[in-house]
């Protein structure tokens, strides 16, 4: 995808603040943290929203969710717990138009959303 900055992460093309990174997905501290940790986890694959999810980018997504738990766990804030958000559409706020999926800890999150 020409235009699409996570995909121009996921290529090296724009520099962030790369904190994981394997042959499928990539793992960048978010621009705008709204937690004392808070980063983005991203298929290196272009779908542009839950909404086009296909049935053969399942297994790619629990992968993602997986490493998400596996990094909680090497990073120690597993165990006090941590939020995964998905914006999604318009009425989402999804802002960049490639899936991915916030991570949020390193507080006490606030709740309800919306
Ligand atoms: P949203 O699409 O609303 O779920 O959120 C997109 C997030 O992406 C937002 O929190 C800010 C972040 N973001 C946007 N552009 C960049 C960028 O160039 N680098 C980094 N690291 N984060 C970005």
């Amino acid at each position: 995808m020409e235009d699409c900055i996570f995909c121009k992460i996921a290529s090296g093309e724009i520099k962030s603040d790369i904190i994981y990174e394997d042959d499928k997905m990539i793992f960048f501290n978010d621009l705008n943290p709204t937690a004392p940790i808070h980063f983005l986890a991203v298929p290196k694959k272009h779908i542009r929203s839950l909404n086009e999810l296909e049935k053969e980018d399942l297994n790619l997504i629990g992968e993602i969710l997986f490493k998400i738990k596996e990094y909680a766990e090497k990073e120690g804030f597993a165990e006090n717990g941590y939020r995964v958000v998905n914006n999604c559409g318009e009425d989402g706020l999804q802002s960049i138009k490639h899936i991915h999926f916030h991570v949020l800890a390193g507080k006490k999150l606030a709740w309800p959303a919306g």
